[in-house]
């Protein structure tokens, strides 16, 4: 009886909460970050009533101290495929398609997000994924010790992809057993210490892409950040060194506005951590990694494609006149070019929908509802107060962002060349599926809300 299963949104919450506590213990400036972030996301809403408010009747008021995002980077296309059955499991499904070649990071990426707003807003856990691009390892013969290293071993445990087996074939998992998936699923992305390769073969995949070597080296895909969600990144920002964690230079994304939109985010630099390599004679020699870090970010309107194209061509244009140091020593440059350049940016919610720049929901005020003259249009009808429209929370990723967090934590020094080379095929082939398109998806969740609206307020014209 599909009543007994543990709903796909419980199972996701589980373990979007052990994936935090497990990333707290091995990371503490993660809980650091938390700390921070909850503190500033209390003062923000005690400034800003109206934002409570908006907040609260859009439902996502509770949703915003549990959210978070995390990531990890698979080593093949088999990983791959079943990270997408699992997800599935959790009621995560791959939304959009994003190529880092063009930014010299050999891979591409994915989000497994929920979909839909009633799951979104019960918890709305994403990972972004990456999958490793082992045909852009120039050197043929390091290209194929890495494929041998990545082939032989086995990320998920014979107990996760046995209840992953239950999952699909029964339609579910009773409580015990989802529980008992959460825990071996979280095996995968747990930190080893002990590397899978020797010292040697370390130094060489590091020569070829600091990434490659943190692909190839470990057992494991191990959770490479978690993300809380602030209210405020610019008090953040300002306050992480008080707390005795040091930002990344920039805020990646739009500049600071009244109205936000998309995504803003920083992060705080990957640690280096001791790890232990296998010798020939089988014993541990001790080596150093560097790859896990901490971020935050801000989330805003999602943008309609038009609004995404003048979003892409405005922050094209800040980075043409100045182009981020990642030392930060022109940081104040680049936060001068890009608030000039976003001025050609609404920033007004008015605005933003008359253009057809964002997505929004829709919802009736009851208590005017009344006073509806029927047939008078949507704008009549919104003028008149009796329908309100909410920002859609945009709830993926950006390409230019994930660029600047991928190299903060790879190391400053580390902008490889590569080409271009998106590749959204072979991914797809390698995932099992088609990602879902971004756009769509808010379309969608817009539409529902108008058809409500439609239902509320009979024949009224919308
Ligand atoms: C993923 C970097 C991208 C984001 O928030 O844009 C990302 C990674 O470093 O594996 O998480
Ligand atoms: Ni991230």
């Amino acid at each position: 009886m599909p009543t007994e299963f543990l709903s796909s949104d419980e199972i996701r919450a589980a373990f979007s909460a052990a994936l935090s506590d497990m990333y707290r213990k091995e990371v503490p400036a993660y809980g650091t970050l938390l700390t921070l972030v909850a503190e500033v996301n209390e003062a923000t809403l005690r400034a800003s009533p109206e934002l409570r408010d908006r907040l609260e009747k859009t439902d996502s008021l509770d949703r915003i101290s549990e959210e978070r995002h995390g990531a990890i980077r698979v080593g093949t296309p088999g990983e791959l495929a079943t990270m997408r059955r699992i997800f599935a499991v959790m009621g995560m499904y791959p939304v959009g398609y994003y190529d880092l070649s063009d930014a010299g990071v050999p891979v591409h990426s994915t989000a497994f997000r929920p979909v839909g707003a009633a799951a979104l807003s019960l918890n709305p856990f994403r990972v972004f994924t990456s999958l490793l691009r082992l045909d852009l390892i120039e050197d043929k013969g390091l290209r194929e010790r890495a494929r041998k290293v990545l082939d032989d071993r086995q990320i998920f445990t014979d107990e996760a992809l046995d209840l992953l087996d239950r999952a699909e074939a029964g339609g579910g998992l009773r409580d015990g057993d989802a529980m008992r998936f959460v825990a071996e699923v979280l095996e995968t992305f747990r930190w080893h210490r002990g590397a899978a390769v020797d010292a040697e073969m370390y130094r060489s995949l590091h020569d070829a892409h600091r990434l490659i070597a943190d692909v190839v080296s470990f057992r494991g895909p191990h959770i490479n950040h978690l993300t809380p969600r602030t209210l405020d990144i610019d008090a953040v920002q300002r306050l992480m060194p008080e707390y005795g964690i040091t930002p990344k230079a920039v805020i990646e994304g739009p500049p600071s506005r009244a109205c936000p939109i998309l995504l803003r985010q920083t992060s705080f630099k990957a640690l280096e951590e001791p790890v232990l390599f296998p010798d020939a004679q089988g014993r541990m020699v001790e080596g150093r990694h560097t790859a896990r870090f901490g971020e935050i970010e801000q989330r805003g309107i999602a943008l309609t494609p038009k609004g995404r194209s003048l979003y892409d061509r405005l922050l094209a244009e800040a980075r043409s006149v100045v182009r981020p140091a990642a030392d930060g020593s022109n940081v104040d440059d680049y936060r001068q070019a890009l608030s000039q350049a976003f001025k050609s940016f609404p920033d007004d919610w008015h605005e933003i929908r008359r253009q057809g720049l964002g997505y929004f929901s829709y919802s009736v005020d009851e208590s005017q509802i009344s006073d509806v003259n029927r047939g008078a249009g949507l704008e009549a009808l919104i003028a008149a107060g009796i329908v309100h429209f909410d920002p859609i929370v945009y709830e993926d990723f950006l390409p230019v962002s994930a660029a600047g967090i991928f190299q903060s934590n790879l190391g400053d020094d580390s902008s490889a060349e590569l080409a271009a080379s998106p590749n959204r095929s072979m991914f797809e082939d390698a995932l099992g599926a088609a990602v879902i398109d971004e756009f769509e998806h808010y379309r969608g969740i817009e539409a529902a809300s108008l058809a409500r609206c439609r239902e509320r307020l009979g024949e009224v014209e919308l």
